[in-house]
């Protein structure tokens, strides 16, 4: 059985930290779960361009606030404590953080290998012979 604490993350490689985002990656690919889940901070008044063409992810808001946009048909969802959105067709969107950092917990099948940052196009590239399932 594996047991981390995130706090445990900190400062390590596996907290990936961006001018709008950090994400502490707590279970990764070489764990064997066929899962990564991460805890990540979306700083307040950013936004983030996303388009996870390789892989799905569903997020579960747990504190603050912010805002998700799709960029297909334009629809804007409001973060907040409880909600859970799920990228399961591999959706471009806008994520803003709101007034106060936003705090989420976040699923990446196939799981993410612990470096991925976005590319200009917003995407986190696959690795050779990953593919999700
Ligand atoms: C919600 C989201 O996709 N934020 C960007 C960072 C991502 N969660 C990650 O790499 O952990």
């Amino acid at each position: 059985m594996i047991v981390r604490n995130v706090n445990e993350i900190e400062g390590t490689v596996d907290e990936i930290i961006t001018a709008n985002w950090t994400s502490r990656r707590v279970l990764l690919a070489r764990d064997g779960m066929g899962f990564s889940f991460h805890e990540t901070v979306i700083l307040p008044g950013t936004e983030t361009h996303i388009h996870y063409r390789n892989h799905l992810e569903a997020v579960w808001c747990i504190e603050g606030d912010g805002e998700v946009e799709t960029i297909a048909d334009g629809r804007k969802y409001t973060l907040g404590p409880g909600v859970v959105y799920a990228l399961d067709d591999h959706d471009e969107h806008w994520l803003r953080g709101g007034r106060e950092p936003l705090r989420v917990i976040c699923v990446f099948n196939p799981p993410l290998t612990g470096r991925e940052v976005h590319d200009a196009r917003g995407v986190y590239p696959l690795p050779a012979g990953a593919e999700h399932g």
